[in-house]
């Protein structure tokens, strides 16, 4: 039986990975971090949380000793990091913590690998917002990166010592420079789940405006479980490399506003502009999404859209999911948790 290490199991790509690992017949140690309240709704929503061959294991990617141990009981032949501090926003706040956590925790679990088995396999959650202030449109590997938060730039350091490993000492490291990924399974901190959310919040009347930001800002939006697969086949294919996931399509956060209300019935119109700009239901003219400037970022990463045709050539990789299809059945999973009272 194959056994691999899945970094923040408590996330969503964490429990998605976790999920299609098992299918494929792993054993999985999906590790998460020590808090007075821990959290595994992602997982139980999934109803893999008593699997037997998925295994809990406190890890803390800042413990580099605790990373020999993961790697010593769990005998993984590959290993995913997945863990990261993740949210852009809260990167302005805590640069320092957010430069070891997403910087310097990857090199724990490296050096680990180096000493404890240098044959496993290892996986990099690498970004687009590597690409940031972007220099090519679409974004492809050899796009020059300029990462514009604290996010991108422990990133950009987490992708060049995994690059860095490979070239120095053989070890098979990936780096995946995900575009941005959503589904149900989306934190609510992220402006994709906040709004259908939200909106099924306004649906079902126990909400009476949204609060966002940047509306102008455009993203290439795929679907989660998609991307999981993508890692997979990444430790699976002859040799380590760098591969773009995306779906070639980009819109804006005020498009996917529209597409999330429409998909609960409601159709909008905007009125006004910039930090003035508002949305109005048409049919009531009621105000229902409200701009708030703290929601707006120091430095913003304006347009991603990648191109994900080595990912196709390489591995036969393909998003399989339209940004339709992706809002539908998040701000239906929203509207169902809601009628049922759960939130996360
Ligand atoms: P989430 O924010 O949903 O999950 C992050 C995971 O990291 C959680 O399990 C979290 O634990 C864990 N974590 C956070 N801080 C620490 C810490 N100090 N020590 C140990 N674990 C920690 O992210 P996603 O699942 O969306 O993303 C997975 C990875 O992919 C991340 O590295 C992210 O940066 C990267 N990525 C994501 C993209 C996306 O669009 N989703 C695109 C490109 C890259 P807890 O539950 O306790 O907070
Ligand atoms: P991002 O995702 O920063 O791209 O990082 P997020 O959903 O947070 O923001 C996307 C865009 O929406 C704009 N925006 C808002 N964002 C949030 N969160 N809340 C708001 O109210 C709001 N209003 C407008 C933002 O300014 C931004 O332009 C995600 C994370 O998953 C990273 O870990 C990952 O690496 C990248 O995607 C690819």
């Amino acid at each position: 039986m194959k056994s691999a290490v899945v970094t923040g199991i408590s996330g969503q790509d964490g429990a998605y990975l976790a999920q299609l690992l098992l299918e494929k017949g792993y054993r999985v140690y999906g590790t998460y971090r020590r808090t007075s309240s821990v959290n595994f709704w992602r997982i139980e929503e999934l109803g893999i949380q008593n699997h037997p061959n998925l295994h809990l294991i406190e890890h803390d990617l800042l413990d580099f000793a605790s990373s020999i141990r993961l790697l010593e009981t769990s005998e993984a032949t590959e290993v995913y990091n997945l863990a990261a501090q993740s949210f852009v926003g809260v990167s302005f706040d805590q640069p320092i913590a957010t430069a070891q956590i997403t910087g310097i925790g990857p090199l724990n679990l490296l050096e680990a690998i180096r000493i404890v088995n240098p044959k496993i396999r290892f996986y990099q959650a690498s970004t687009s917002e590597m690409f940031g202030k972007v220099q090519a449109v679409p974004q492809v590997e050899e796009t020059p990166f300029y990462p514009r938060s604290p996010y991108g730039v422990a990133k950009l350091y987490a992708h060049w010592i995994t690059v860095n490993y490979r070239e120095s000492y053989d070890i098979f490291g990936s780096s995946g420079i995900l575009f941005n990924h959503e589904s149900p399974l989306r934190g609510r901190e992220f402006v994709t789940r906040k709004i259908t959310d939200s909106v099924a919040k306004i649906k079902l009347g126990k909400l009476d405006e949204l609060e966002l930001g940047n509306l102008d800002a455009k993203r290439d939006w795929g679907y989660a479980k998609d991307y999981v697969d993508g890692m997979w086949r990444m430790l699976q294919a002859d040799a380590p490399d760098t591969f773009v996931l995306a779906t070639n399509r980009t819109e804006t956060v005020r498009d996917f506003v529209t597409m999330a209300f429409q998909g609960a019935g409601i159709a909008l119109d905007f009125k006004g502009q910039a930090e003035g700009e508002t949305a109005v239901c048409r049919e009531t003219g009621r105000t229902l999404v409200r701009i708030n400037p703290k929601f707006y970022r120091p430095a913003e990463v304006e347009l991603l859209i990648g191109n994900p045709a080595k990912a196709t050539a390489k591995l036969g990789w393909k998003p399989t999911t339209t940004l339709e299809q992706l809002c539908k059945m998040m701000v239906d999973a929203d509207i169902a948790r809601n009628e049922r009272g759960f939130s996360f």
